[in-house]
């Protein structure tokens, strides 16, 4: 079980119908069944101690470098405005949310996007906000581990916020067997605490 404190911000990850319902377009297995209870249950915990809750969205334009239609490895998704952008419909929301990507941009972490062109990393506003309130522990959960989970965690312990991944309340994609188990090395070696 984990320890909230009114200092630990819980950031909800990407627990949008694309990603959670059995008929999106990138469906994580278990993302229905077991993650967003894992991640209600997870917020209710973090309300009842003060901490703040945090969501992110992905939030793609129609066309976009991410997309396999135009040069990535991703079906379209989380496409703006769209019905699978939207959060699932049981997932408990407590909190603002972030939207990453909206002007285009690269990446999978909550806290920093890539100017497709420049490739310059620009901040989404997540760390300000989460200073504004305070916050100096973060806990990550939602989807997926081995993409947005995984570099949300990572980007938040490198701006100093102690930082844990809760398995219960993520899965992976595993567009490659194994990315998971290797997410989960990654943050290990970053420092992230993973249980
Ligand atoms: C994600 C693949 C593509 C995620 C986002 O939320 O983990 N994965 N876009
Ligand atoms: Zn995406």
């Amino acid at each position: 079980m984990t320890t909230y404190t009114s200092d630990t911000a819980l950031i909800v990850v990407d627990v949008q119908n694309d990603f959670a319902d059995p008929g999106g377009s990138l469906y994580v297995p278990g993302g229905d069944t077991q993650v967003v209870p894992a991640v209600n249950h997870q917020i209710s915990q973090a309300l009842q101690a003060g901490a703040s809750v945090f969501y992110t969205q992905d939030w793609h334009p129609e066309r976009t470098p991410h997309f396999a239609i135009d040069g990535g490895i991703w079906p379209v998704h989380c496409v703006a405005g769209t019905a699978g952008a939207d959060f699932h419909p049981d997932l408990r929301v407590e909190g603002p949310s972030v939207h990453k990507g909206a002007g285009g941009e690269d990446g999978y972490s909550g806290f920093t996007m890539r100017d497709p062109v420049s490739g310059e990393e620009i901040p989404t506003g997540l760390a300000s906000m989460l200073r504004a309130a305070g916050c100096r522990q973060v806990v990550v959960v939602g989807l997926a581990l081995d993409y947005c989970v995984r570099d949300t965690a990572l980007d938040s312990a490198g701006e100093g916020f102690d930082t844990t991944v809760l398995l219960a309340a993520t899965a992976p994609v595993n567009l490659n067997p194994g990315d998971g188990d290797d997410a989960v090395e990654q943050l290990h070696r970053a420092g992230v605490t993973v249980r």
